[in-house]
């Protein structure tokens, strides 16, 4: 049986992948980290909670994603664990370099001392193009360079040199994905997207009376994240690692999706967007589109779900989720707390049980 560990199990990538890899036939290992709150509530939304096997990891911490490695023996390592949020990257510079950047050296070392034959999938961005396309409408492609403009996007351009350098230096199957920005009814609320869905799914229940937005005119490649985990697979099952670009070739404004999404929920968007300067950032990449002929090309991926279409199911969810809460329901995705057992792999003097 194939073997993965997947970093960031708990985020919106992790969750789908390790539901696609489950699907496969794949042994699903995944690292976790310990809050406060515990956060399975993805596992748990996509049913397939039991079904992995949990390993608590740091990104800060060496020794913990080594011992990832050796518990998991895995054959496909997939590291999507990141501080992901660009924003937050202009207030937290300093351990969004450590967790976004470091963290990819610090596991492609284990990678090469305890498992040289893992095949190692680093989850690159769109945000690495920054502000390369200058205003020209032209898509971004592998060749395209690499202007960062946020402390995020630089982490992740540390990342993804040092994924080339190991596979180069190390004979290490690595490769990286340049995604660009993917969405679902299982992304963070703090991504403008499911923002904007939820404020709106709101508004029309008569939860809210407006939506906070920052910078409307920003434009951006938006796919559905379930087809993007898909082409993460398909890397790691190529002859040789390559890195490609996968994004959808369309490209729209965050007031788009607002109108999209307005007009999916009933509500005229003049009435309730309410513009914050407090939610502009210090620099912000002004738009973005990528061509993924590479990848349709190489490894037949192609986008399938285009942008009303995500709209309106991010739109439809959130609103099936407020009637649901409104009528006493408990949001069905909501985990208590850590479970005893349920996967968890705990040490007991120094040795994981
Ligand atoms: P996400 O929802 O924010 O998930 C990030 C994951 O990393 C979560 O499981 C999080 O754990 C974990 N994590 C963060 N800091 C950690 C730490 N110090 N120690 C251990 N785990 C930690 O992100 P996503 O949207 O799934 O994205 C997956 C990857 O793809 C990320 O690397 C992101 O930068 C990259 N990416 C995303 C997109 C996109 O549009 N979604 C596009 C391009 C690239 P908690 O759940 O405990 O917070
Ligand atoms: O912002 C603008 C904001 O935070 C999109 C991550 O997954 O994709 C994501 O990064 C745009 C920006 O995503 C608000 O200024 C306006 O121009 O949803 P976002 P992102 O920054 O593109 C890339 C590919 C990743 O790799 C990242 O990990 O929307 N915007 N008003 C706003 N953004 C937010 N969050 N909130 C607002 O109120």
């Amino acid at each position: 049986m194939n073997r993965a560990l997947i970093t960031g199990i708990t985020g919106q990538d992790g969750a789908y992948l390790a539901h696609y890899l489950l699907k496969k036939g794949y042994e699903v290992y995944g690292t976790y980290r310990r809050l406060s709150t515990p956060n399975f509530w993805r596992l748990n939304y996509l049913e397939i909670f039991p079904k992995v096997k949990l390993i608590p990891v740091d990104l800060t911490d060496p020794s913990s994603l080594g011992e990832a490695i050796t518990i998991s023996r895995p054959h496909e390592i997939y590291h999507l664990a990141a501080q992901s949020f660009v924003e937050a990257s202009f207030q937290t510079p300093v351990s969004t370099a450590h967790m976004t950047g470091v963290s990819v050296v610090t596991l492609l070392e284990a990678v090469r001392t305890l498992s040289p034959e893992s095949r190692f999938y680093f989850a690159g961005t769109s945000e690495l193009y920054g502000d390369s396309l200058g205003g020209s409408p032209a898509k971004l492609n592998e060749d395209s360079p690499f202007k960062p403009v946020s402390p995020y996007a630089a982490a992740k351009l540390f990342g993804l040199w040092s994924t080339e350098i190991y596979n180069r230096a190390y004979d290490l199957f690595a490769c990286t994905g340049i995604l660009f920005n993917h969405e679902s009814p299982i992304r963070g609320l703090e991504f403008v997207t499911r923002k904007i869905a939820n404020e709106v799914a709101k508004i029309s229940v008569g939860l809210s009376d407006q939506i906070r937005l920052g910078n409307v005119e920003a434009k951006r490649d938006w796919g559905y994240a379930p087809e993007y985990v898909d082409a993460m697979w398909r890397m790691l099952q190529a002859d040789t690692p390559r890195m490609y670009v996968v994004a959808t070739g369309e490209t729209h404004s965050v007031r788009e999706f607002l109108d999209v999404a307005c007009a999916e929920a009933g509500i005229r968007a003049d009435k309730y967007l309410k513009n914050d300067k407090s939610l502009h950032r210090p620099l912000d990449v002004p738009a973005l589109v990528g061509d993924h002929s590479r990848i349709t090309r190489e490894l037949h991926w192609k986008p399938k779900t285009r942008f009303d279409q995500l709209v309106k199911n991010m739109v439809r969810e959130e609103l099936s989720r407020w009637q649901r809460y409104l009528k006493g329901e408990v949001f069905p995705w909501d985990v208590p707390s850590y479970p005893d057992g349920h996967g968890i792999i705990r040490r007991v003097r120094g040795r994981a049980q």
